[in-house]
C-alpha cells in the first residue's frame, strides 16, 4: 500500500509521520459519511458551535510548545515563527468562535409579510492545504467552515501530515464524531476530495490550483484557490534604507522564503547600489541554521528538490549567497541576485526558497509597471514616507493585497486575504469573507 512519509528537512533521517495514503474511494466515503454529522451540526445552536471552537482554541493553546516543536521538526520553520503560528491558530479559532453569533442575513420590507435572506452551510468542505503553514492554513479554512455549519475533510500536504494528524487528535474531544476528518494522502486523494466535497478550498501551486478550479466548476461546487506569488517590494528614494532593508530581508528570507507572500522582487528607485549594500548587510545578519535554535531566521527548505531549484536559480550577479551553508539538511544560503532582465526566469517564475532579485529603476511608474507585470498578483509593498506616492501606488497596484511600509509577508486573520490574476481564484479567505465563502445565501419570502 502507498504510504505518506514526512521527514524533517533539517534532519532528513528523522521520520515525523509515516502512514498509509488514504485511497481515493475511502476519501469519497469519508465525505459521504461526514454528511450525517454535518446535518446535525448545522442545526445546532450558535452557542454550541462557538463553544466547540473555543474549546479547540484552548486545546491548541494548551499545547503551544509541543505544537511549535512539531512545526519546527516537520517543516523546518524557525522557532519564533513556529510559536507565532500556534498563537495565530489560537486567535483564528477564537475569532471564528465569535463569528458564530454574527447576523446571517438581511431583512427586506414587504407590506403584510416578510422577505429575508439566511445563510446556510454547503455541506462538507474539502480542504487541501500546503505544508508551509501546517497549522494556520488548515485552521483558517476549517474554523469558518465549521462556524457556518459545514463538516470538514482535510487533505494536508504530505510534508505536513504529522501536524494535521495532531490537530485532529486535539480537536476530536470537542467536535461530534465525523465532523472533522483528516485524510493523509497524495494527489489521487486530493482529486477524490475535489470530486466529492460540497465546497472546496485549496492553497498550493498554480498548476494544481487550476485543475482544482476546473474540476469543481464541472461539478458546480464553489471553489477557492490560493496559489503562488512573485511579490515585489518597491523602495522609493525617500525611504529609510536600513528600515526598509531590514523588513525586506525578513520578508524575502524568513522561513527560507517559503511563503506565497514572500518578497521575490525588490525594485529600487534611485540609488540602487546604496540600497543593495543595506540589504546585503541585513540578509547576512540573519541567523541561518537549525530552526530550533534561538535567533535562527532561515532554516532549511522543504526537500532536496527544492534546494536544487534554489541553487540552480542563482543566476545573474550574486550579491550574497548563491550556495549552500552545509549541514545535514536541505539548506540553501539566503541569496540576492541583481542584473537580471525582467524576462529572466527568477523575475517571472516563483522559486519557493530564500532567493530574490534586486533591480534598479529610474521612476516610480517604471517600478509599478514591473511590479504589475507577469501572471501573479498576490501582494506588493511600497516603502516611502510620501503620502501622495503611497496613495497613487495603492490606486495603481494590481495585486490583491497592498502594503505601505510593511512587509509583503504576514497576514491578519480578520482581514480578507487573496490575490488577483493567477495568484487567486474564487474569492477571498479569512475574516468575514470566509463566512460568505463557506455558506450560501437563501432568499425567503413570507407572503
Ligand atoms: C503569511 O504571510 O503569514 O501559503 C501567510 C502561503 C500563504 C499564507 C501566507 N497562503 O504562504
Amino acid at each position: 500500500m502507498t504510504r505518506v512519509v514526512s521527514t524533517s528537512p533539517q534532519r532528513p533521517a528523522d521520520v515525523v509521520a509515516d502512514c498509509p495514503a488514504t485511497p481515493a474511494e475511502q476519501v469519497t466515503r469519508t465525505v459521504a459519511e461526514s454528511l450525517a454529522a454535518q446535518r446535525e451540526w448545522a442545526r445546532s445552536a450558535a452557542a454550541d458551535r462557538a463553544a466547540a471552537l473555543t474549546a479547540m482554541a484552548d486545546a491548541v493553546a494548551g499545547h503551544r510548545r509541543e505544537l511549535a516543536d512539531l512545526v519546527i521538526r516537520e517543516v523546518g520553520k524557525p522557532s519564533t515563527e513556529a510559536l507565532g503560528e500556534v498563537s495565530r491558530t489560537v486567535a483564528i479559532l477564537r475569532y471564528y468562535a465569535q463569528q458564530c453569533f454574527e447576523p446571517v442575513g438581511e431583512t427586506y420590507p414587504r407590506a403584510g409579510g416578510l422577505d429575508f435572506t439566511v445563510r446556510r452551510p454547503h455541506g462538507v468542505a474539502g480542504l487541501i492545504t500546503p505544508w508551509n503553514f501546517p497549522l494556520a492554513i488548515p485552521v483558517w479554512k476549517a474554523a469558518p467552515a465549521l462556524a457556518c455549519g459545514n463538516a470538514v475533510v482535510l487533505k494536508p500536504a504530505p510534508a505536513a501530515t504529522g501536524c494535521a494528524l495532531r490537530l485532529a487528535e486535539l480537536f476530536a474531544p470537542h467536535l461530534p464524531e465525523g465532523l472533522f476528518s483528516v485524510v493523509p494522502g497524495l494527489g489521487d486523494a486530493g482529486a477524490a476530495l475535489v470530486g466529492s466535497a460540497d465546497v472546496v478550498s485549496f492553497t498550493g501551486s498554480g498548476a494544481v490550483g487550476r485543475t482544482v478550479a476546473v474540476a469543481a466548476a464541472e461539478r458546480g461546487v464553489p471553489a477557492q484557490c490560493e496559489m503562488g506569488g512573485l511579490n515585489a517590494s518597491i523602495v522609493l528614494p525617500d525611504a529609510d534604507p536600513d528600515r526598509a532593508a531590514a523588513q525586506i530581508a525578513a520578508a524575502a528570507m524568513g522561513f527560507a522564503g517559503q511563503k506565497c507572500t514572500a518578497t521575490k522582487r525588490i525594485l529600487v528607485v534611485g540609488d540602487a547600489a546604496n540600497f543593495a549594500d543595506a540589504l546585503v548587510a541585513k540578509v547576512e545578519a540573519l541567523g541561518v541554521g537549525d530552526p530550533a535554535d534561538e535567533g535562527v531566521a532561515v532554516g532549511p527548505v522543504i526537500d532536496e528538490a527544492a534546494r536544487q531549484r534554489v541553487l540552480a536559480a542563482a543566476d545573474g550577479k550574486v550579491l550574497t549567497g548563491g550556495g549552500s551553508p552545509g549541514g545535514d539538511g536541505w539548506f540553501a544560503s539566503p541569496t540576492v541576485v541583481t542584473g537580471l532582465g525582467q524576462d529572466a526566469p527568477l523575475n517571472t517564475t516563483e522559486v519557493f526558497g530564500p532567493i530574490c532579485t534586486l533591480t534598479g529603476v529610474s521612476t516610480v511608474d517604471e517600478a509599478l509597471r514591473m511590479a504589475n507585470s507577469g501572471t501573479y498578483g498576490l501582494v506588493t509593498a511600497l516603502y516611502s514616507n510620501d503620502l501622495d506616492a503611497a496613495l497613487s501606488f495603492v490606486d495603481q497596484c494590481e495585486s490583491g493585497m497592498v502594503k505601505v511600509n510593511a512587509p509583503t509577508s504576514g497576514v491578519d486573520f480578520h482581514l480578507p486575504f487573496g490575490g488577483e490574476k493567477e495568484s487567486g481564484y474564487g474569492g477571498r479567505e479569512q475574516g468575514k469573507a470566509a463566512l460568505r465563502f463557506y455558506s450560501s445565501s437563501r432568499t425567503v419570502q413570507l407572503g
